[in-house]
């Protein structure tokens, strides 16, 4: 199937030719039959000679529905311009084919209707001469009449032709369904109708609604009037939604491939068409099927930052159109450029900002968003349009591989950091000798990183993590005066090992609670209980010696062996019965265990 959207003033014979082609009735509404004039959009289809199926999605044209002409040649990548042989071109003409070239539509033909009213060679020669100014280029031509069907064949061939011409769609690109009508049909629910111009559908799918916290559900597809279980792109579809409200959505909603689409409501973008400091402050955004009122920001002379008043599931590269609706003016198309664009805070942010905008162009480019992001997210940067896995992107990696989890980081700013985290850990070890290491949390946030995996990820020989804290790999080293202090002990109670020093012996010594405890850490010392300290061998010279005794023995014999004192000999046989390796038996007596 090919869809093509239809264009052109008003009155100038678009629905009179949708009908003559399909033999279907666009205008949906009464009052539009009645007053012989489109309001919304209408949709029809018919085969072509080749056997294709083209769908026609049918705009009105007449100036006050200029927004609903919009929505509809939104998705639309190919239009029918239609002008009537004696009439001619006319402004509605021309702000239709503003808006495809705005749109960057590339496809497209050129009807003259009432050719039996007038002769259409100048009609033609006018629009064709306008639309060749355009994205559209050179189109064809064919004179028609509506009422007596003269040129119809010509048509149905040129729109075989066109169809023939346009790029296959991307059937395995996320769905992102923009709605143009959403209606309830009884006993089915919410339905809601599109044109699919990429991806694919199936029933049972679950989708993604801006705005609602559950994904939806497709409980049944329709295309072409008929049940199906799926659709692929391009394709009109409408959608049966289960367990969604009709009120919940309507035309500008997207339904989206879950996890695929960034929504947004600051963008900053190209302009192509009016420079940036003729804008007005306030404009109306149109992409997909979606209008929604922007404030301008001007950054460079073609680039602006735009702030929506809801957010909009847009991608890097997406074209959209500025319209001034009060001027019937429309202002250009726009090139989505960035989606998550940085805060301009400080003085001069904005200028930087214009100067970054001039080096893209809106293609998605995976080494060019790490350079500027520094560290984002893979998951957010394909939610932004930029493929993290595929290739080849140009100038760049076409493929970057995580630092941790699914986090990417530009490789310079990843070394740097490398070095950052070396620096904090060696500043934090002078200000903190006694400390094992800084703790990574700490270091997490003198980094700013958003997420701990990237501190582990950061931290390389001869550095490592150790209960939660970097530090060298020899942190064991004891800080100088604490290693002296142990040296101090070694010395004066080498030769009476069981002797721990007293309280006030262990101040003389400067060790403190905090030294003592590095010094436990780092396995110079061992702690009996508070301010009772051996050096860390004494455990196996007692159990030596305890075992020379008699068996079993009693605490005082063992004290007397030890040639110590109860203050140390009581919690040094207590650790020893928890190690296992002496017993302690109901009378109290102890044996050593063998
Ligand atoms: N003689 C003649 N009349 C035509 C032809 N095409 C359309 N008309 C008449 O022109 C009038 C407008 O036709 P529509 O098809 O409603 O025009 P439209 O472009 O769809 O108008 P809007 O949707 O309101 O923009 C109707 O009265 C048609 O009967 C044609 O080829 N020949
Ligand atoms: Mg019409």
């Amino acid at each position: 199937m090919f869809v093509v959207a239809t264009a052109g003033h008003v009155d100038h014979g678009k629905s009179t030719l949708v009908r003559a082609l399909t033999g279907m009735e666009p205008d949906r509404w009464a009052e539009e039959r009645r007053r012989g004039m489109t309001i919304d959009l209408g949709f029809a289809w018919t085969t072509l000679p080749s056997g294709g199926t083209v769908a026609f999605v049918d705009v009105p044209g007449h100036e006050r529905f200029v927004p609903n002409m919009l929505a509809g040649v939104g998705p639309v990548p190919a239009a029918l311009i239609v002008v009537a042989a004696d009439e001619g071109w006319m402004p509605q003409s021309a702000e239709h084919l503003a808006a495809l070239d705005a749109l960057g539509v590339a496809y497209g033909l050129l009807a003259v209707t009432r050719a039996d009213l007038a002769d259409p060679g100048p009609a033609t020669a006018r629009a064709r001469a306008e639309i060749a100014e355009t994205s559209l280029g050179a189109v064809p031509a064919v004179a028609v009449s509506g009422v007596t069907g003269a040129g119809l064949p010509q048509l149905r061939a040129a729109l075989d032709r066109l169809a023939a011409q346009l790029p296959a769609p991307v059937v395995d690109d996320p769905v992102r369904l923009w709605v143009d009508r959403s209606f309830t049909v009884r006993g089915s629910g919410t339905v809601v109708t599109g044109t699919l111009g990429a991806g694919r559908l199936r029933v049972g799918d679950e989708l993604e609604l801006a705005g609602a916290d559950e994904p939806v559900r497709v409980r049944g597809l329709h295309s072409l009037g008929e049940a199906r279980p799926e659709a692929a792109a391009v394709a009109r579809v409408a959608v049966n939604l289960r367990g969604t409200p009709r009120d919940r959505l309507g035309r500008g909603d997207a339904l989206l491939t879950p996890g695929r689409f960034h929504h947004t409501d600051l963008v900053d973008v190209r302009l192509a068409g009016d420079p940036a400091a003729d804008l007005p402050a306030t404009l109306t955004l149109h992409v997909g099927s979606a209008a929604v009122p922007v404030r301008v920001r001007p950054l460079g002379p073609d680039t602006v930052r735009l702030r929506l008043a809801r957010p909009l599931p847009l991608l890097v590269g997406d074209r959209a159109l500025l319209r001034d609706p009060g001027r019937h003016h429309v202002s250009g198309g726009v090139r989505v450029l960035d989606v998550a664009p940085p805060p301009l805070g400080r003085r001069g942010a904005a200028a930087a900002r214009a100067q970054v905008l001039a080096e893209l162009d809106g293609r998605p480019d995976l080494a060019g968003e790490l350079r500027r992001r520094r560290l984002i997210r893979a998951a957010a940067l394909l939610r932004m349009g930029v493929p993290v896995h595929a290739g080849p992107v140009q100038d760049g990696p076409a493929y970057a591989e995580p630092v941790a989890g699914d986090w990417l980081a530009d490789p310079a700013h990843w070394r740097r950091l490398g070095e950052q985290l070396t620096e904090e850990v060696a500043r934090h070890a002078r200000e903190h000798p006694l400390e094992p290491g800084m703790p990574v949390d700490a270091l997490r946030q003198r980094l700013a990183l958003p997420d701990r995996v990237l501190v582990e990820a950061l931290v390389r020989p001869p550095l490592r993590i150790h209960a939660g804290r970097v530090g060298a790999a020899s942190a064991n080293a004891l800080p100088e005066p604490v290693a002296l202090a142990v040296q101090r002990v070694r010395a004066e109670y080498g030769d009476r090992p069981f002797r721990a020093p007293e309280a006030d012996r262990l101040v003389d010594l400067g060790l403190g609670p905090r030294e003592i405890g590095a010094a436990v850490r780092a396995g110079a010392l061992l702690r009996l209980a508070d301010n009772v300290v051996l050096l860390p061998d004494a455990l196996d010279d007692a159990v030596r010696v305890l075992a020379g005794l008699p068996q079993p023995f009693t605490l005082s014999a063992a004290r007397q062996a030890l040639d110590t004192t109860r203050r140390v000999a009581v919690p040094l046989l207590e650790l020893l019965d928890r190690r296992g390796a002496t017993r302690r038996l109901p009378d109290d007596a102890r044996i050593v265990v063998t």
